[in-house]
């Protein structure tokens, strides 16, 4: 847990309604255009406070939940060599989510409500868990193009002004890079086999495209907390600039194995920059509403996780009291 200092609610709180003058505000900014990092019991406005616990907390759920459709194949796994990967990576993932509610709880948001919200639907999570992962190609692509994106986003965002959350973030993307490995290993094993082989990696890149490009988040026109995230230096890039790092880098890779992108619009253009036709917005807003192909699955999951857990918890906090294990 890297020693950092955990805030309270309630000096949360207390730090919120102190009165935020301008000069505590200048002297906050000045020290973010100097590249300082920002500390837990540091001055920040309550605006950063919230924005931040907004993201690191849907970063953290994201991992958890994220784990599932991986988790789901563990049992299936083509060889014994692969299982110990995917074993190791869903553990790895779900590692991910501890340092971030870590991170998290550090700005004043105990782990017990992130984990509520969650449950109860008040928090979001990634759209991109709420696909099924339908055949062993679609943890090929998952390993390989989702750990990908989502090492885009975190070595841009490592460089950014929280400090426990790009320690947190440094530290995932080391883990990463080896997911991102045995993804692509897995990824040529398949293209490069039978043609049935071939046809389960094109079916499956086939339906990933799309959440794949939603996975950014909307366009920087449509964005709602972009240039707020990025004058406080918690996003380093816009949505668009990552997303089109993330196609400059992977997209060159998948046609290098024969393989397609279902979308005849996707090309570079003479800027340098990535066009694509619309990737149907309005199904990423029904996804992060909730309304997803598996959304209700996913939280059905984490529910059942909490309930039968709880004996756990309370043997730990408490280890005199008497608890009950739902095995009594
Ligand atoms: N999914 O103003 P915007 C992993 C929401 S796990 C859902 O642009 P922002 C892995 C957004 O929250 C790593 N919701 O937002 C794990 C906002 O709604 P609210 C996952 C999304 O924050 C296991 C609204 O849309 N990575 O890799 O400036 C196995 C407007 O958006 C999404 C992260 O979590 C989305 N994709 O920018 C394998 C990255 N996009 O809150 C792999 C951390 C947007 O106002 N997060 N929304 O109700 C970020 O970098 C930023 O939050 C985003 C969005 C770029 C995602």
């Amino acid at each position: 847990m890297y020693g950092n200092a955990f805030i309270s609610p309630e000096e949360a709180k207390r730090m919120n309604e102190q009165v935020e003058d301008a000069d505590k505000l200048a002297a906050f900014e000045d020290r973010i255009t100097r590249g300082e990092k920002i500390e837990p019991g540091d001055w920040m406005p309550a605006e950063y406070r919230k924005q931040l616990i907004r993201m690191i907390e849907q970063h953290a759920h994201s991992e958890i939940v994220g784990a599932l459709p991986e988790g789901t194949w563990i049992t299936r796994a083509p060889n014994f060599r692969r299982k110990l990967a995917l074993i190791a990576k869903v553990q790895d993932e779900i590692g991910h989510g501890q340092l971030l509610y870590s991170a998290a709880e550090t700005l004043g948001k105990t782990r017990e409500q992130m984990l509520n919200d969650l449950i109860n639907g008040k928090s979001k999570y990634s759209n991109i868990f709420n696909y099924p992962a339908k055949t062993w190609a679609d943890i090929a692509v998952i390993g390989f193009l989702v750990d990908g994106a989502a090492i885009v986003n975190q070595v841009i965002n490592s460089k950014g002004s929280y400090g426990p959350y790009c320690r947190a973030l440094e530290r995932i993307c080391y883990e990463e890079s080896f997911h991102l490995k045995q993804g692509h290993d897995n990824v040529v094993y398949l293209a490069t086999g039978t043609p049935h082989q071939r046809a389960m990696l094109q079916d499956a890149l086939n339906r990933w495209y799309r959440p794949l490009l939603h996975f950014f988040g909307p366009s920087d026109k449509t964005s709602v907390h972009s240039e707020k995230l990025m004058k406080w230096k918690v996003k380093l890039a816009s949505n668009d600039d990552m997303r089109n790092q993330f196609l400059d880098q992977y997209v060159p890779k998948i046609l290098e194995l024969g393989l397609t992108f279902p979308d005849p619009n996707l090309h570079k253009n003479d800027d340098g920059v990535w066009e694509f036709s619309d990737p149907n917005w309005d199904e990423f807003y029904e996804v992060i509403k909730g309304n997803g192909p598996c959304n209700a699955e996913r939280i059905a999951v984490r529910k059942y996780a909490e309930e039968a857990g709880r004996w756990v918890r309370q043997a730990l906090l408490n280890p005199s009291d008497k608890y009950v294990t739902p095995l009594a």
